[in-house]
């Protein structure tokens, strides 16, 4: 199959796709169709490799107001619902929730989900539930499951077991939840475990870490210093980290050289932490949005995710990362020409990085044939107007279409 006129990550001329038996086979300026070849004209569209949600939780997704609604709009107030709402889970409500959520966001072109899942459950039925999810759904999305201790590893009772027992289910990355954890101590040691646990087991690692407005919540510390003397390296990834919104700039300083040696990855939600952080300030209200533009600044690696989609921790959600970007930009003033244009990065290719995809991703020869058509010619415009994705092709198929949204001004 022969794609003609794509505009590939906002090159300003036209490139020619060809596809078969799955893969990207040529790419260039000019190529001619194959006697009998199929070929479909992408009219000048931007062509991007497929978006990819590297932080969400798919087991609590669609949950809002059951059994309770977050009226605080805290972080913790939202454990408390989940935790009320856990009760009630079972493997058929999981998968009619899961099976939603994922064709909301395969609607809008993402093709990759990271999903964290709650195992601090003595049933475990939620992971359970998303290892055969992985497998039911792999024609429409690749996921990776994390094992999410959301109530604590060394704060929860059998917490060290029950990740254990995650990692032995299937769990592709572990996870930790240091600012959650009773003491500074038990945070400490959530973190060795977690890491250590991932390195035996050649697992990744996704640590929601420094989920709070506490300037002394310093898990991430810890988290890029094992990655270091570990040798995990860009297997471990940092998400949220929002209380590097409120370090002290001496301390960052000092920070950011271990980051770079450790070479981690970043996930910042920016949709959810801007509604999540600040809560307990009155004015001047802090944002709690990681500082996004220092990091890539320096060349560390961040990806932006959505975190919920209509959960306790955030009422609304479409599945369309498009929110997270804007929300992101704007939030960490990144509104520049350029950096509007990259922006599609911190769902593409950067969020590639944090889930290790390798070789899997990316619009080249030899690799799987995987890409969105947007209905824009470049990144900006296709924010800017909320462009709808025309089809999203996964390994040569096409998984899903769109057309552009009509609206009339009648006079
Ligand atoms: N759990 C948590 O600890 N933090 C979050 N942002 C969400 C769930 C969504
Ligand atoms: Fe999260």
């Amino acid at each position: 199959m022969l794609f003609q006129n794509a505009l590939i990550e906002n090159a300003a001329a036209a490139t020619c796709i060809r596809v078969e038996n799955g893969r990207f086979t040529a790419i260039g300026p000019e190529l001619t169709p194959h006697p009998g070849e199929e070929v479909v004209d992408l009219q000048n569209k931007l062509v991007l490799p497929p978006f990819i949600e590297s932080h969400v939780h798919l087991d609590t997704c669609l949950t809002a107001g059951d059994p309770v609604w977050n009226m605080s709009g805290t972080l913790f107030e939202g454990i408390e619902c989940w935790s009320k709402r856990k009760e009630k889970l079972s493997k058929q409500d999981i998968k009619d929730r899961v099976n939603r959520a994922v064709r909301m966001y395969a609607a809008h072109g993402v093709q990759h989900i990271r999903t964290h899942v709650d195992v601090t459950d003595p049933s475990l039925v939620a992971m359970e539930t998303l290892v055969e999810l992985r497998e039911e759904l792999r024609d429409l999305v690749d996921i990776q499951v994390v094992a999410f201790p959301q109530e604590g590893i060394l704060s929860y009772p059998n917490g060290k077991q029950l990740m254990t027992d995650a990692v032995k289910m299937g769990a592709d990355v572990v996870g930790a939840i240091p600012h959650f954890e009773f003491t500074r101590e038990y945070s400490v040691e959530s973190l060795n475990f977690a890491l250590w646990l991932a390195a035996e087991n050649d697992k990744l690692v996704d640590v929601h870490c420094d989920e709070i407005d506490d300037e002394a919540s310093r898990g991430l510390e810890t988290v890029a210093t094992r990655a270091l003397e570990l040798g995990l390296y860009d297997k471990v990834t940092a998400s949220h980290t929002t209380a590097m919104h409120s370090y002290n700039n001496a301390y960052v300083v000092r920070l950011m050289r271990l980051l770079k040696m450790s070479k981690i990855n970043f996930v910042s939600n920016p949709l959810v932490n801007t509604h999540l952080q600040g809560r307990m300030d009155t004015y001047p209200k802090r944002r709690g949005v990681t500082r996004v533009k220092e990091l890539t600044a320096e060349g560390i690696n961040v990806s932006f995710g959505h975190d919920d989609i209509f959960d306790p921790w955030y009422p609304m959600g479409t599945g369309n990362l498009r929110d997270v970007v804007l929300m992101g930009l704007h939030v960490c003033q990144m509104m520049g020409y350029q950096e509007i244009m990259d922006s599609y990065k911190f769902i593409t290719t950067n969020a590639a990085k944090t889930l290790y995809l390798g070789e899997k991703y990316g619009i080249e020869v030899g690799r799987p044939a995987s890409f969105v058509v947007m209905d824009a010619e470049n990144w900006y415009n296709a924010l800017n107007t909320n462009a709808v994705a025309l089809a999203s092709y996964k390994n040569g198929k096409k998984i899903a279409e769109g057309t552009p949204g009509c609206r009339k001004v009648l006079f």
